[in-house]
């Protein structure tokens, strides 16, 4: 397949199977006959063979740690197939004729993709949307500095027609990339999806559906995992599925939690749409003329980084809603380490966060500040930039406040007191240990005592307020 023929990895797939080569020599000259006049410099390297050992397992970690990009195993299909945890209900799910369901774009935004995973994604949407449906798909290169994204590319993509290549030539990250494939789209609904995904046969309908039904919902299918290494579709439970809906935390990270026995009583049967206080931002569709009506993006995001939950808060609290489409299902390659680079650093994530609380909490941010330092300072010396557009915006729209938000979208959510009378870590001095949430703890766990950080988190999460009861 032209697929396996290319790439700069060539290059690395030669050194370590010299490397290799080079190593079994030596193991073998090892075992075998010690030859007096043995070659000093031979002997040195047959002597030190732990650590060419160590040396050779940690490449070929290495080599599996950047598997995506290495693209070794990622098997190409020549077409999709339906996965098999889709309900009978969603199966047997019909969608009107009259109207007709409205066309998308599909966004893709990519930074140093692999070419695999990159072209499967576009070829499985291509293979699983109906034609009528797709507009067409809209790769967005985030600045990419990987030869092969390039010339290469964009002759690749002219014999698929309906699929084009626009470029951000300066690095700045996800949310401009989106806003510049959201200008130059045609179809009524804007899909977004990652570079690394798979798309399956009905993924599509369904959230076309749901938009057309109801044009304020921003929709999310189901998303299923595609093995970071073997690229295998891990199988979910086909019975009794218990599905994940998007949540936060008081230091604004998202996460997933089992959907809560409220909202199960809810929906009457698998076609009904999930509801969900955020979404992961990755894959989603939304109506073009909602998207620009509700804000689309607050455009001085850097990189990446809690555009997810502000989008989340703003449309919920702007009169929409945010949810989750089970009969629609998108494989996505989950990976083990944070595959974005930052050129100014981490930070950016933070001044994300402060800008989205800014606009959205109300007084409710300074529970996030007392969990987050970085953040509290930024908001102290006002160095998130300007968010006057952003406010105006809220204004605009007549958005409710934060408190509605957490009352009627999630009242699961545990609240801090928002005015403490103390509140800090709980220290041991002998122990020099502090009280401690411990890991994955949602309430349900006792406390722990572990050694103190001092950088807030799980060991900032203690208040007292007037009564001396502590929350
Ligand atoms: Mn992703």
């Amino acid at each position: 397949m032209r697929l396996f023929r290319r790439r700069y990895s060539t290059l690395k797939v030669a050194l370590a199977g010299a490397v290799f080569v080079l190593f079994l020599f030596i193991l073998q000259k090892d075992v075998g006959s010690k030859e007096p006049g043995e070659e000093p410099w031979l002997r040195n390297i047959v002597q030190g063979k732990g650590q060419v050992l160590d040396l050779m397992l940690g490449a070929v970690r290495d080599l599996r740690d950047s598997m995506p990009r290495l693209q070794i195993g990622a098997p190409d299909r020549a077409s999709p197939f339906t996965p098999p945890i889709l309900s009978p209900r969603c199966i047997d799910q019909k969608f009107k004729r009259c109207p007709p369901l409205p066309t998308t774009s599909v966004v893709i935004v990519f930074h140093n993709e692999a070419w695999s995973t990159l072209l499967r994604t576009v070829y499985s949407v291509l293979h699983s949307s109906p034609a009528r449906l797709l507009r067409e798909v809209i790769l967005v290169d985030d600045a990419s500095t990987d030869e092969y994204l390039k010339e290469e590319l964009d002759r690749y993509v002219e014999q698929l027609q309906i699929v084009r290549v626009v470029r951000q030539r300066e690095r700045k990250g996800l949310i401009t990339a989106r806003l510049l494939g959201a200008s130059v789209a045609s179809g009524e609904v804007l899909t977004f999806l990652d570079a690394h995904c798979e798309c399956f046969h009905g993924w599509l309908e369904p959230l076309l559906s749901r938009i057309a039904e109801e044009p304020t919902a921003v929709v999310s299918p189901d998303i299923a995992t595609i093995d970071l290494n073997t690229f295998e579709f891990s199988k979910p439970v086909q019975n009794g599925k218990q599905h994940s809906r998007g949540n936060f935390d008081w230091s604004l990270t998202f996460g997933w939690e089992v959907v809560p026995a409220r909202e199960r009583q809810r929906r009457k049967d698998e076609t009904f749409p999930i509801k969900s206080p955020t979404f992961a931002g990755g894959l989603f569709a939304i109506s073009r003329s909602y998207f620009e009506h509700i804000g689309s993006y607050d455009d001085q995001m850097e990189i990446w980084g809690g555009e997810n939950v502000e989008m989340s808060f703003r449309v919920w609290q702007c009169g929409g809603q945010v949810e989750i489409i089970p009969c629609s299902v998108v494989g996505h390659v989950f990976r083990s380490k944070s595959p974005h680079t930052f050129p100014k650093g981490t930070q950016v994530i933070s001044r994300n966060q402060v800008r989205l609380a800014e606009v959205w909490m109300d007084d409710y941010k300074e529970i996030f500040y007392r969990r987050n330092q970085q953040a509290s300072q930024m908001a102290r010396e006002k160095t998130f930039g300007d968010i006057t557009e952003r406010r105006r915006l809220r204004e605009r729209l007549h958005c409710r406040n934060f408190t509605w938000y957490l009352q009627n979208v999630y009242p699961e959510m545990f609240v801090p007191d928002l005015t403490p009378t103390f509140y800090g870590a709980i220290k041991n001095e002998g122990t020099k240990s502090c009280l401690d949430v411990g890991e994955n703890n949602h309430g349900g766990k006792p406390l722990i005592m572990y050694p103190c950080h001092g950088l807030g988190g799980n060991q900032e999460e203690f208040s007292l307020n007037g009564t001396k009861e502590s929350s």
